[in-house]
């Protein structure tokens, strides 16, 4: 008899509710769970892929150890000995920080790594630690750690109710929304405008969800805190300023705009000044609105400078934590009140410098755009050993040629990772998990980020293998075996002990409870757990000054390190220009960065792997659609199809990222017959935003040469 379970997808931040029929031990369908009340039946094509992950033959189903070039299997209680022995004699012999480590983007999305892999970084001993956070929202975490006081204070657009949404260099109709938890985007985003709001997109490409805006602006790549600036300008000279009684610095802000009028930046922009009056006259206009940036902003030379001025714009016209406007989701469960040693604390910077470049710290991480050199540069301090965790820096980090290098040169290194892939190739040990569908799971990390506040928790549907370990279980394990091997004692092997019985239900319901609204509507997790379709606590509320964490208990406007970086940004309207194309970068529906191509439904149909490029620069070159082209940077290239398309801006050019699937050595049957190529073979390296350090992936300098 057909059985039904009820979970979130959590292969993308929206936390669709879906609806599994299962018999015994097999998926029969997938579908959109109707009663969710937040996705209400919305599910994308990804959503096929928790089944494909939980049948793929290729996934490893038990511990790998590499010897002599071959692969063997062995039990889980040599392979997590092996690998604790491993990286304690790095550390005897290179000294602690000698062990890296790289936390991946599905930590994010796995409730037992959430909840305990920081206590195994801290049981490391390590200044190397990198993550997926520094090719990504690392400039807004850093921003919100400055004007709120906390790193996880980040405002989420209130969709739902605004009337004016102004997009920059997000695509959600693709991506799903990114610091936006919004299941089913394309509905709310058609909610809006039928309400009679506007939405207004900025971007380098008319991207699917340009499509659907009603403006779209092209923008030169890298230039979008130039826009803001002289939107800003605009919004200060007419009078449109209006920040609330909580706002620092506000004269500080003034003097900065008051440099950047339009004409000054629209050369450099490629946006005319009258569109960017019109957008600010709207912006102050509208009843409602909001400003949102994601990975185009952040992962950019000025990205910093883009979180901030969003929510300089967001804040000054009156837009801040109220409807409409950029709000605070207030989750039940909420790391921000957890103990620092689990959830990372208000967060930091520049308490440590990378060894080689000097890249600053940020919440205890290093940029992973020093990740190559910091293993590479002889000398002291030098990385030895690395642990991965649900991360594939070789194909998702910058000059990822040198990164393949840097791994292939370490002396040990630890994958916990389900595939063996472009990174886990390198490892000595593969630690690997089992499948989404066979672990309890409840979005630590999306309802903080959701334009609605829900709860939702699932058990596991089908029981792992036999003797199988999660994340969690691993990752504790490790920690264990790496004090004892320290001598670390009788109080150590208690704690991990207590750890282990902890375990995630417990973990959850602890809190859930001390949560502030778990508190006080008396939530536990069978409470929780009962509500199987999830349960729905209403739209975004305001919640400050209550929720601000900075010592004044007030917001900064004008960060001193932000405001001493608009030096930079002005220094780069009077640069000479490169002659060349700018590269930038796109995701599809039917990707997820560089992981699921494994997926057959995923990968069928034309290739995607293709340079965008518009008709005037491809015919300048001579080249057509499918036409080969060799596309160059200083670290690199690659050789890949053209499709000719005017949805992208005249000098840019625009690749995928999360291809290059042709290296030598992975076991990915369906991903190696689709490889395509790298982007990051292209991206530079020593390219990050001036302030946070990460990754400047848009607007890369290229040649492009018609291949043959
Ligand atoms: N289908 C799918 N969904 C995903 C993912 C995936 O790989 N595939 N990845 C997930 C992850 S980890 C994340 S972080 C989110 C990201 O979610 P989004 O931020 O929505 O991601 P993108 O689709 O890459 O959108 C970035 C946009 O920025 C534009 N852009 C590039 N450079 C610039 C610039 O300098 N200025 C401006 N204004 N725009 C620029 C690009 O053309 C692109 O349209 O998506 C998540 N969802
Ligand atoms: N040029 C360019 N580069 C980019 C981006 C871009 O837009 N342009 N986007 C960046 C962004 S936003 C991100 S988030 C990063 C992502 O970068 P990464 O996090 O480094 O890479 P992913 O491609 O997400 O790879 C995820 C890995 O986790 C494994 N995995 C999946 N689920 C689990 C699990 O539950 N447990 C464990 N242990 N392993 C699991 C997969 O097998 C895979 O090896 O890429 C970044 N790189
Ligand atoms: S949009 Fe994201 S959460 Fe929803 S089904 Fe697709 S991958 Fe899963
Ligand atoms: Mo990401």
């Amino acid at each position: 008899m057909p059985k039904v379970h009820y979970r979130a997808c959590n292969l993308c931040e929206a936390m669709c509710g879906v609806k599994i029929e299962f018999e015994g031990t097999r998926v029969l369908s997938i579908r959109g769970d109707e009663e969710d009340p937040f996705s209400r039946g919305h599910i994308c094509p990804k959503s096929q892929a928790l089944q494909a992950l939980y049948e793929d033959p290729d996934r490893l189903r038990q511990p790998m150890r590499r010897v002599a070039g071959q692969w063997q299997p062995l039990g889980w209680d040599d392979a997590l000995a092996e690998a604790a022995q491993g990286l304690h004699r790095v550390q005897q012999r290179h000294g602690t920080d000698a062990v890296g480590i790289y936390l991946g983007n599905p930590t994010v999305h796995n409730t037992g790594a959430m909840l305990f892999a920081s206590l195994f970084t801290r049981a490391l001993k390590t200044k190397h630690r990198y993550s997926a956070t520094s090719v990504d929202q690392l400039p807004h975490m850093l921003t919100a750690y400055w004007m709120f006081g906390h790193q996880l204070l980040l405002p989420v657009p209130d969709v739902d109710r605004t009337q004016y949404f102004l997009v920059l260099g997000a695509n959600p109709i693709a991506s799903n929304g990114s610091l936006m938890t919004a299941p089913g985007i394309r509905r709310r985003l058609d909610a809006l405008r039928a309400r009679g709001g506007k939405l207004v997109v900025v971007d380098p490409r008319r991207t699917e969800t340009a499509e659907r805006a009603d403006r779209h602006l092209f923008i030169t790549p890298g230039t979008d805190a130039l826009f803001l600036l002289a939107v800003l300008h605009e919004v200060f000279v007419t009078g449109g300023v209006k920040p609330g009684p909580l706002v620092d610095g506000l004269e500080l802000v003034a003097e900065v705009v008051q440099r950047f009028p339009p004409e000054r930046v629209s050369a450099a922009t490629g946006v005319s000044a009258e569109a960017m009056r019109t957008v600010a006259r709207e912006f102050t206009q509208a009843p409602s609105a909001v400003c949102y940036g994601r990975v185009g902003t952040s992962t950019q030379a000025f990205g910093s400078l883009c979180a901030w001025l969003i929510n300089v714009l967001n804040l000054v016209t009156g837009n801040f934590d109220r409807p409409g406007g950029a709000m605070f989701a207030s989750p039940v469960f909420d790391p921000r009140t957890l103990p620092k040693a689990l959830a990372g604390g208000r967060g930091s910077h520049g308490r440590w410098k990378s060894r080689v470049r000097g890249l600053p710290e940020t919440g205890g991480e290093l940029p992973v755009a020093t990740l190559a050199e910091d293993i590479l540069t002889p000398g002291a301090g030098r990385v030895r050993a690395m642990v991965t965790v649900a991360g594939n820096p070789v194909l998702s980090t910058p000059n990822g040629r040198q990164v393949d290098r840097a791994f292939g040169d370490l002396e040990f290194m630890v994958a916990v990772d389900p595939f063996l892939n472009e990174t886990t190739r390198h490892a000595n040990l593969i630690l690997p998990p089992p499948s989404p569908l066979e672990r309890p799971h409840y979005d630590i990390a999306f309802h903080l980020l959701a334009v609605r506040n829900t709860t939702r928790y699932a058990p596991a549907l089908f029981e792992p293998g036999q003797g199988a370990r999660h994340d969690w279980q691993i990752l504790l394990g490790l920690g264990k075996r790496l004090e004892a091997a320290r001598g670390g004692g009788v109080q150590s092997a208690l704690k991990w002990r207590a750890l282990e019985a902890l375990g995630v239900e417990r973990a959850l319901d602890f809190g859930l409870r001390l949560g502030p609204r778990g508190g006080l509507r008396g939530l536990t997790l069978k409470k929780v757990q009962q509500a199987v379709h999830g349960l729905d606590l209403g739209p975004l509320e305001p919640v400050l000054p209550g929720a601000l964490q900075s010592r004044t208990g007030r917001i900064a406007l004008a960060p001193k390190e932000l405001l001493a970086d608009v030096a930079r940004l002005e220094a780069s309207l009077v640069a000479p220009r490169v002659p060349g194309l700018v590269l930038i970068n796109r995701r599809h529906l039917r990707d997820n960065n560089s992981w699921l191509h494994n997926v057959p439904k995923l990968v069928s149909g034309a290739g995607r792997c293709t340079l965008l490029m518009n008709s005037v620069d491809a015919t300048a070159l001579g080249v057509s659609s499918g036409q080969e082209v060799r596309v160059r940077s200083r670290v690199g290239e690659v050789v890949v199809p053209v499709e000719v398309s005017d949805a992208v801006m005249v000098g840019v050019v625009s690749l995928p990222h999360g291809y290059g699937h042709s290296r030598e050595g992975v076991r990915l049957g369906v991903a190696s017959a689709h490889p395509g190529q790298s982007v990051n073979d292209l991206t530079d390296d020593q390219r990050v935003d001036g302030v946070s350090g990460n990754a400047a992936f848009s607007g890369v300098m290229v040649e492009v040469a018609v291949e043959g």
